[in-house]
């Protein structure tokens, strides 16, 4: 990896998370996928060499415990469900180079290959443990076959991970108050012998690759804080029948791993690895070298969700350093997903699916817009139908779709299609502008932004056109009315190359609109400026409004069914999905404070509108940082608990809500002079959503 700037020389391998195949897909598990598939164009469309690989997770007790409830096989299982995703991303214009699964060939031998590479190296050893045990079955209860309490922070977890509470990774024996969820009865300890993977040896190691780590900082703070608090090591086999068998180790024949399988989590990031090697396999090593991604140089960027964060910075990176493969360039952990405000639950039909928006018949890309810019990648990003008709009408049809359809209808009947003139100075300054914000906000892992770059390259279409009034010129001055358009359609085909990654349907439909031949999928920035086909057919509008009573009806759709599913089924029950999150839906809210406070009482509270100048993390604290806010009157200092949840780097320029006659505190010798509103475990912080100026009174 070589840390320049994207594009790089090297190959890059762009990855999501690997889906458990137990279940149907909602729009929430999307969000990542969508993530992945619009950074891997970005990268192509910089010019970046990438391949995009994914693959079904077969393994692991999510896969065991579902296909036993269901009196299935585990592998027929998990194949229907693979073969479901495998047609249904592209579906949503997720396209994979290679969409493999765990439970392949290619996988068992790259898995087996690196467990003995760990084992050569000495960095595994067998210790005998306590494992939860089900006595009236009499079998042993790993990961989520039991159930209990997280000895870190008292929430209620599942075997091996705290899903909802600090999210961390729990180790065998581990979690307290232990309930076998087959039987429900309370489970036993009993002694074990497993393999651990010395992972506590690499802390410097680890350290060190954290400050290299790209990505978003959540992947890189949530770890620096477990290295801290001290790295255990990993128990890397279980007692299970369904998984790749722990390999034979020469030389070591007493082995005690036979009768176990090796843990989900080291064949799953495995595939990762196994896939880009199955598409060079298809398309050949001139084409796609996988040995150079994992073995060189590559730039490998991991897209994933919050919940798996320590897996992929500690564990992964740990077997890949010890195994001589590749480190990650970068992580990517997107925040959870939200419907109405509340989390997704699959049991309670609380989702909107993947199928039903499809058979709603909207548009792959308009789904793909919402959740690719909805939010910072990092931050939670709450769906809902009246904000998704919010953004298509406003960004997608009335900046982008007005933009391009009103120049080019004028281009087609002024000019039969690319007038002859050349562009403007102005114009081409302001495509180059737009490339490099585009640029920029893919090398910050920004996807949000590189929609932004091109989003605001219509606006400025919009305004130019406006300002312009080629419609006056066309009798007055026809050469001016020529160069206006001739601008105009040159901008329509900039936005074209940087909507493609978002918007690759739409794209192409435009790029065929301005009578392009080839693909716009395989056209990069490069080619911003080269001149349009002279002619072109009469456009089409490319967005369409949604109406606002659609809305009612595809939310009272949703009601109803949330209904009949809570009516029908346990309606106490709470879920969690793995991707989905269910973060707010069935949390506790604080009861209302019934003591009520006076106008007057309010009018004492001095808030105001601030800007945040400059924001730096507080050493020695986990939590604090201190920021510089302009109040209008003044700047404050401000120190806040927002460390962990909110990239540092990111926060100067963010508006915000200061509490300005909050009494002076100091926290680790420094100076706080008011306080930053925000709501939530998560710190979202409040702001403003129109442009009232800093300083201005909260009323
Ligand atoms: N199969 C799904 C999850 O825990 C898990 C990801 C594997 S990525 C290598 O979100
Ligand atoms: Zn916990």
């Amino acid at each position: 990896m070589s840390h320049e700037d994207f594009p790089t020389d090297e190959p890059a391998v762009v990855t999501c998370g690997l889906p458990y195949a137990n279940g149907d897909l909602h729009i929430g598990h999307l969000r990542t996928y969508v993530g992945g598939d619009v950074f891997s164009r970005a990268l192509e469309k910089l010019g970046q060499q990438t391949a995009f690989v994914c693959g079904s997770d077969m393994h692991g007790t999510p896969i065991a415990v579902q296909s036993i409830q269901e009196g299935v096989d585990p592998e027929e299982f998990a194949l229907e469900y693979h073969e479901q995703y495998q047609e249904t991303f592209p579906k949503f214009a997720v396209e994979f180079d290679n969409y493999g699964h765990t439970h392949e060939e290619t996988n068992r031998e790259l898995t087996h290959e690196i467990v003995r590479t760990l084992e050569e190296k000495g960095y595994v050893y067998e210790k005998e443990i306590k494992v939860a045990w089900d006595p009236a079955e009499d079998q042993p209860l790993p990961d989520r076959y039991v159930e209990g309490t997280c000895p870190y922070c008292g929430a209620k977890a599942r075997g091996d991970e705290c899903d909802e509470g600090c999210g961390r990774h729990l180790e065998p024996g581990e979690i307290e108050d232990p309930v076998s969820t087959i039987t429900g009865n309370p489970a036993e300890y009993r002694d074990r012998t497993h393999k651990f993977f010395e992972v506590s040896e690499l802390s410097e190691y680890l350290t060190d690759f954290l400050d290299r780590l790209e990505g978003t900082a959540n992947a890189r703070n949530q770890p620096r804080q477990w290295i801290e608090d001290g790295l255990q090591d990993w128990c890397i086999t279980r007692d299970l029948d369904w998984g790749f068998d722990y390999p034979e180790i020469d030389g070591d024949d007493e082995s005690s791993a036979e009768d176990l399988v090796l843990y989900v989590w080291v064949d799953a990031p495995i595939e990762y690895i196994a896939s880009t090697k199955q598409y060079t396999e298809r398309v050949g090593a001139d084409t796609y070298d996988w040995e150079e991604a994992w073995k060189a140089d590559g730039e490998i960027v991991h897209i994933i969700g919050r919940d798996i964060i320590q897996h992929h910075t500690i564990f992964w990176p740990a077997m890949l350093h010890v195994a001589e493969y590749d480190e990650p360039r970068a992580v990517m952990a997107s925040g959870f997903m939200t419907l109405n405000g509340k989390g997704f639950s699959t049991s309670r039909n609380r989702a909107v699916w993947a199928r039903e928006y499809l058979d709603e018949g909207f548009h792959e890309d308009l789904l793909r817009y919402y959740l690719a810019t909805n939010g910072g990648f990092q931050q939670d990003v709450d769906f809902s139908w009246s904000k998704f008709r919010e953004r298509v009408n406003g960004e997608l049809v009335g900046t982008v779709g007005n933009f391009l359809y009103r120049s080019l209808l004028f281009a087609h009947r002024n000019f039969d299609g690319t007038p002859d003139a050349s562009v403007s100075a102005e114009v081409e300054d302001r495509i180059d502008e737009a490339v490099d914000a585009y640029r920029e906000a893919i090398n910050d892992y920004s996807i949000r932004k590189a929609g932004q770059a091109a989003v605001e390259l219509a606006a400025f279409g919009n305004e130019y056109i406006q300002r312009n009034e080629p419609w006056k010129l066309t009798d007055e001055d026809p050469d001016q009315a020529a160069q206006v358009i001739r601008d105009c359609v040159q901008v329509a085909k900039a936005l074209a190359i940087l909507l493609e990654p978002l918007t690759p349907g739409k794209a192409a439909a435009l790029w065929d609109q301005l009578g392009e031949d080839g693909s716009v999928h395989e056209t990069t920035v490069e080619d911003v400026h080269a001149a349009p086909p002279e002619t072109f057919d009469e456009p089409a509008e490319l967005f369409e409004k949604i109406e606002e009573d659609r809305v009612e009806q595809l939310n009272e759709k949703l009601e109803a069914r949330v209904e009949e599913a809570t009516e029908d089924g346990d309606d106490t029950e709470t879920e969690s999905d793995d991707t989905g999150g269910d973060q707010s839906g069935d949390m506790d809210l604080e009861p209302l404070v019934d003591d009520r406070i006076s106008f007057e009482d309010f009018e004492g509270i001095d808030m105001r509108v601030g800007r945040i100048e400059t924001a730096e993390p507080i050493e020695d604290s986990d939590k604090l940082v201190r920021l510089e806010v302009d109040i209008g009157v003044e700047t404050r200092q401000v120190v806040a608990g927002i460390k962990q949840l909110h990239d540092i780097e990111e926060l100067p320029g963010t508006k915000v809500i200061l509490l300005a006659n909050m009494e002076q505190a100091e926290l680790f010798g420094v100076e706080s002079n008011g306080m930053i509103l925000a709501a939530g475990e998560e710190a979202d912080l409040l702001t403003t959503h129109e442009d009232a100026p800093a300083g201005t009174r909260i009323q």
